[in-house]
């Protein structure tokens, strides 16, 4: 495949697809006709794999998930089809560059973060590694919303990815189906008849994912809710325009937008409608493929492997129960031991306000069979395990995490420190009565997007010193490390991070204003801003600093960027006043000449996929610092490891395995463990007497709460001081002095430069693990018994 042969075909797509003479092409109509020209080489492989498929009689995976994280698709397609030299020249002799037709397309943000990323990058290896796989989703007409600052505040805005062409999906019209809500069930003797008094169409919407190399594609199917009515002519004609389109408009709403809450359920009926909307439409499309070839249901766990991506699609267990005995005869046993032999859920979180809880007056007013089946499902888990001191329903509410559990054969946690923590609080009773369910499989990251594609300038001096096959085998990045004694090789690794750094420091001139020192050191934290995750202490600990330096500005400071970025769920008060105080420091200390040389904040707006692919290659820091014992994994640690960060972090999540790896002397380890989390918290006024203990704490919290940074409001964050003295449920206080002196030491170790290089290379050779394509062998053989074809 030629550049001229790939721009003869984007060629042909802009005058026939888009019906545009190049002259009058628009950045837009390049960017559509070069996707439609570059997804025409992923249909081959496409079909082939679907075939083979079939041929081979092979399981398949199906992943359920509210969230799939995209982002863009074109740059990635290019480079897993291996044709980016080509795509790079393929402009040459037009006025327009490829870099512009890349910034061109939106980014698919149907998620809110870890969960909906994690999804993404598993579509991605599972493709890598041709194991037989559906992703299964909504297809939401807005996303996450749209981030923008007023005056330090979030502002939220409708997302709009689908105002111009989704030029990678396909419309899967002849797959439809009826999707009922709410009505009675009748029952008539053993059988139960539910008629439902809604319903909905449930539309398939196909998009194509390749896998490394393109040699393999699986299908991302997302579904897009439709009225049974169309348009109402006669209320039209009426004159009742409105009334005349509320059918459609009604029905529409379900796929309309994401929720924007990443760790509180809000138990809203509409968040029910779309987790069953698009968890039935997937059973009855599974069982439609399999009945397509198999005709013995029992056979259905042999085919089907269904992973639950957190408890959002977890009524799948009293749905599939329902369409194997009420649709199908199977006894109602036979159906609970089937759909547990299918069904695995992975658990995401331990935040107890995350897991979700619905009213048994909402389930059974929305789905009144499937109340019933839960309450069987749990009588008959309470007959077969007689010592149980668990149940699914509860004081009136359905537990879906228990549901969850009950109705799979493994339960994964996303950690080591997880998986434990998972057998040791939220499932203790349920881990002592099926000791062999609960498995742990660690995230992982997929390195074509997150470092071969976000990083050329790194992985050119990979593949110049090991080759390139790291790209599907990132575990061969261990190559590097004899290399890392080599000056010459430590001295590119430098330049590759100091060419990402003046990339970013462009950027950030271009977008915000501000002039960064790309000397400077690039300390960033990126991710969802949550109370657990403790971006307010990362920016009481740039407070004392800047007061460090101002009582002693000709010390020897070693000059530094905090830049932060990240969205609140917009119901979130204390995470909103968090960004305010953020943005309010940033505004202060940024005009401050005593400290402008050595100290720059800035705080990104509309934090999303393509953001972070620019900003991890910039990073000489990465912040990690959640309490111990509340991040379930993280995967943006994984990144910035990869793309050669070092760590400041806590023993939480994924860090524990992070730091196994790449090996204490290169990790910046500070804080209370998890054991010591729970204890320090039963210490009375714990907070206050960290404060006590630390001047440097004290007076970075009466800066805040005498409106220092907030001078025409002084009272403004009198709620967060008082919260910090008070409360401080995540134990920012009592966390602050080891994580003010480890920063201390990360400025000395910055100070050398050849030094700092070396372990930052090492964090590169020694993170080939934390590859989704480990991950998703790891699913393959603990849970699903799925195999690659080959
Ligand atoms: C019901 C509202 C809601 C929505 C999403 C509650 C909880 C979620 C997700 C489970 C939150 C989430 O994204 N969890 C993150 O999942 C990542 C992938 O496993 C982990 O790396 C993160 O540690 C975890 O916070």
């Amino acid at each position: 495949m030629t550049d001229a042969d790939l721009r003869e075909s984007m060629l042909q797509h802009l005058k026939y697809s888009l019906g545009k003479d190049p002259g009058h092409a628009h950045i837009y109509d390049w960017r559509v006709a070069l996707s439609l020209a570059v997804r025409d080489h992923i249909v081959d492989p496409w079909f082939k794999a679907t075939r083979a498929t079939y041929a081979g009689q092979h399981k398949r995976v199906y992943y359920l998930s509210m969230e799939f994280l995209i982002g863009r698709l074109l740059e990635d397609a290019i480079v897993n089809l291996g044709l980016l030299e080509q795509a790079k020249s393929v402009f040459d002799g037009f006025d327009v560059s490829f870099d512009e037709v890349l910034e061109n397309e939106p980014d698919a943000a149907l998620g809110n973060g870890g969960l909906g990323r994690l999804a993404a990058c598993f579509l991605d290896s599972l493709s890598t590694v041709a194991c037989p796989a559906h992703g299964y989703g909504i297809r939401y007409e807005h996303g996450l919303f749209r981030q923008r600052f007023v005056d330090g505040r979030q502002v939220e805005e409708p997302e709009t990815w689908l105002t111009g062409r989704h030029t990678w999906e396909f419309e899967r019209p002849e797959c439809a189906f009826e999707i009922g809500f709410g009505g009675p069930v009748m029952e008539s003797g053993r059988k139960a008849l539910w008629q439902p008094e809604e319903r909905v169409i449930a539309a398939a919407h196909d998009t194509p994912i390749i896998g490394w190399r393109g040699n393999w594609a699986n299908t991302l199917r997302l579904w897009s809710a439709q009225s049974t009515r169309v348009f109402d002519l006669e209320r039209f004609n009426r004159g009742e325009y409105a009334a005349a389109a509320e059918p459609e408009a009604l029905a529409r709403t379900i796929s309309r937008v994401l929720y924007p809450d990443d760790t509180t359920e809000q138990g809203k009926a509409l968040r029910l409608k779309q987790e069953y909307f698009f968890t039935a439409a997937s059973l009855r499309d599974i069982l439609r493929r399999f009945l397509s070839e198999y005709d013995d249901l029992r056979k259905l766990p042999h085919k089907a492997a269904i992973q639950l991506n957190d408890t959002h699609p977890a009524i799948a267990g009293p749905e599939l129960v329902r369409l194997l005995h009420d649709e199908k005869d199977i006894d109602f046993e036979d159906s609970v031991e089937i759909a547990r032999a299918c069904l695995s859920y992975t658990n995401h979180t331990l935040m107890p306000e995350a897991l979700e809880r619905w009213s048994e007056g909402l389930m059974g007013a929305l789905l009144p069979r499937h109340l019933q089946l839960i309450e069987r499902i749990d009588e008959l888990h309470a007959r077969q395990n007689p010592s149980r001191k668990v149940t699914v329903i509860e004081n009136g509410s359905v537990k879906m995490g228990e549901l969850s559990f009950v109705m799979a054969h493994r339960i994964n946690g996303v950690s080591a420190l997880h998986t434990d923590l998972m057998k040791q609080t939220v499932f203790a009773e349920l881990n002592r009565l099926h000791p062999e369910r609960i498995v742990n499989e660690t995230n992982g990251v997929t390195p074509r997007r997150w470092l071969l594609s976000c990083n050329p300038v790194l992985s050119s001096l990979i593949d110049k010193t090991i080759g390139n096959d790291w790209v599907g085998h990132l575990e061969r990045l261990s190559e590097l490390e004899p290399h890392v004694d080599d000056t010459g090789f430590r001295d590119a690794f430098a330049d590759a991070k100091a060419k990402n750094k003046a990339g970013l420091a462009h950027f950030v001139r271009d977008t915000e204003g501000l002039q960064l020192d790309p000397e400077a050191m690039f300390d960033i934290q990126i991710k969802r801003i949550h109370e657990y995750k403790r971006q307010h202490l990362n920016i009481l600990e740039t407070i004392a600093l800047w007061r460090a330096i101002r009582d002693n500005p000709n010390a020897d400071w070693s000059p530094r960027v905090k830049i932060f970025a990240g969205k609140a769920a917009p119901g979130y008060v204390f995470a909103k006043k968090i960004i305010h105080l953020i943005n309010d420091v940033a505004r202060i200390i940024n005009a401050d000449p005593v400290t402008s040389k050595l100290l720059k904040v800035v705080y990104l707006p509309n934090y999303n996929v393509t953001l972070a692919e620019r900003l991890i290659p910039a990073a000489d820091l990465s912040e990690q610092i959640s309490t111990a014992g509340k991040e379930a994994s993280g995967t943006g640690n994984m990144k910035f490891a990869l793309n050669g960060a070092l760590t400041i972090g806590t023993l939480d999540g994924a860090n524990v395995e992070i730091r196994e790896c790449v090996g204490a002397d290169n990790f910046f380890l500070f804080g209370m463990t998890a054991p010591e989390v729970v204890a320090r918290r039963a210490v009375p006024d714990h907070a206050r007497k960290a404060i006590d203990a630390s001047p440097e704490l004290a007076g970075a919290i009466a800066d805040i709460e005498r409106g220092v940074f907030s001078p025409g409001d002084p009272g403004r964050y009198a709620d967060i001081a008082e919260n910090l003295r008070w409360s401080d449920y995540f134990l920012v206080c009592s966390d602050f002095q080891a994580y003010y002196d480890k920063q201390r030491e990360v400025d000395q170790v910055f100070r050398d430069r050849d030094r700092w290089m070396r372990m930052a290379a090492l964090n590169t050779a020694r993170t080939g693990w934390f590859s989704s394509d480990r991950t998703i062998r790891g699913y393959m053989a603990d849970i699903w018994s799925a195999h690659s074809v080959t």
